[in-house]
């Protein structure tokens, strides 16, 4: 790992969605449920990302998971290795996970210092029996299945749900801000994950099989018109543009990044006017998941 006598930075950022089907789909020896595969276009779009990794050589990976939940404060994963069996609350037929993590605890108590020195409520997470959640896991089990690099896991406040979209994302804006900071005094290269679907409004009755794509298509034509306008301002770099529609795509479509991970992710990379590149888009029970990468910092690798 770097020194920390050497800046760190940000390498890349990653949109990465996490419905459990698709790492169910993709049988991994971890997933104790198996498939007969299914949503390929949006498992190959990770292949991509998984390319970049090899590529990118990140020393640590943060996530930021809309299933890890935390009503006071944004937590921050401080135990040096979480494992255990993640199962899916809504989904347990299709994601039974035995996970294995290394964390960087000391990345967790800097951007604990970062977040709480810009007066954000702040906690570090110490139980070593933490239950990690399964949106963290898939979104860091597709971008690096070898699981050999550290990864600082980061809970999603309820601010934009209890208090307003303006005050959530306010947040989320700072947490970026606090995050980026702290990679910078720990010296190393990150890779930040935002793990969050884009529409979310999807299916009531399960397709039998799950994996049967013959069932699987939008669930609006709306929601997928969103989804489009959506990726189009990331793919143009028209972040302004994006974060004065935002408020209202998350209203209209239940759309997840409400939950902040995006709106992090973008803060931290300092809202870049670079294109994003999309890997690939797809629904899932009939969301939308959009698998996008910023490369800002491509001179570093
Ligand atoms: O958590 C999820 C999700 N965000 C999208 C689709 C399917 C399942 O779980
Ligand atoms: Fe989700």
């Amino acid at each position: 790992m770097s020194s920390a006598n050497h800046k760190g930075s940000i390498v890349a950022g990653f949109l990465a969605p996490h419905p459990p089907h698709l790492v169910y789909a993709e049988n991994p020896p971890q997933n104790r449920v198996k498939s007969e595969g299914g949503w390929e276009p949006l498992r190959w779009a990770y292949e991509h990302c998984r390319e970049s990794m090899e590529r990118l050589k990140p020393e640590v990976i943060l996530v930021h998971s809309p299933h890890w939940t935390t009503i006071v404060g944004h937590h921050f994963a401080a135990v040096p290795e979480l494992s255990g069996l993640s199962v899916d609350p809504i989904f347990p037929h299709l994601f039974q996970y035995e996970y294995s993590m290394k964390v960087d605890t000391e990345l967790a108590r800097l951007c604990y210092e970062e977040a709480t020195s810009v007066g954000l409520n702040a906690k570090l997470m110490t139980n070593p029996k933490f239950r990690v959640d399964y949106g963290t896991i898939v979104s860091l089990h597709l971008l690096n299945p070898k699981w050999d690099i550290p990864v600082l896991p980061i809970s999603a406040n309820n601010s934009p749900y209890c208090t307003s979209l303006e005050v959530g994302q306010d947040q989320m804006v700072r947490l970026g801000e606090a995050t980026r900071k702290a990679i910078e005094r720990r010296g190393v290269r990150a890779v930040l994950a935002a793990s969050n679907t884009l529409s979310h409004l999807h299916f009531s009755k399960e397709p039998d099989p799950p994996e049967d794509m013959s069932q699987e298509h939008v669930q609006s034509s709306a929601q997928y018109r969103w989804d489009m306008r959506v990726i189009e301002l990331l793919r143009q770099g028209k972040i302004d543009e994006l974060r004065a529609v935002l408020p209202q795509f998350m209203t209209e479509t239940f759309a997840e990044v409400k939950s902040g991970a995006l709106m992090w992710m973008l803060s931290a990379l300092g809202f870049p006017k670079t294109p994003a590149k999309l890997h690939g888009y797809g629904t899932v029970i009939g969301t939308g998941n959009a698998v996008m990468e910023w490369n800002v910092n491509e001179e570093a690798v």
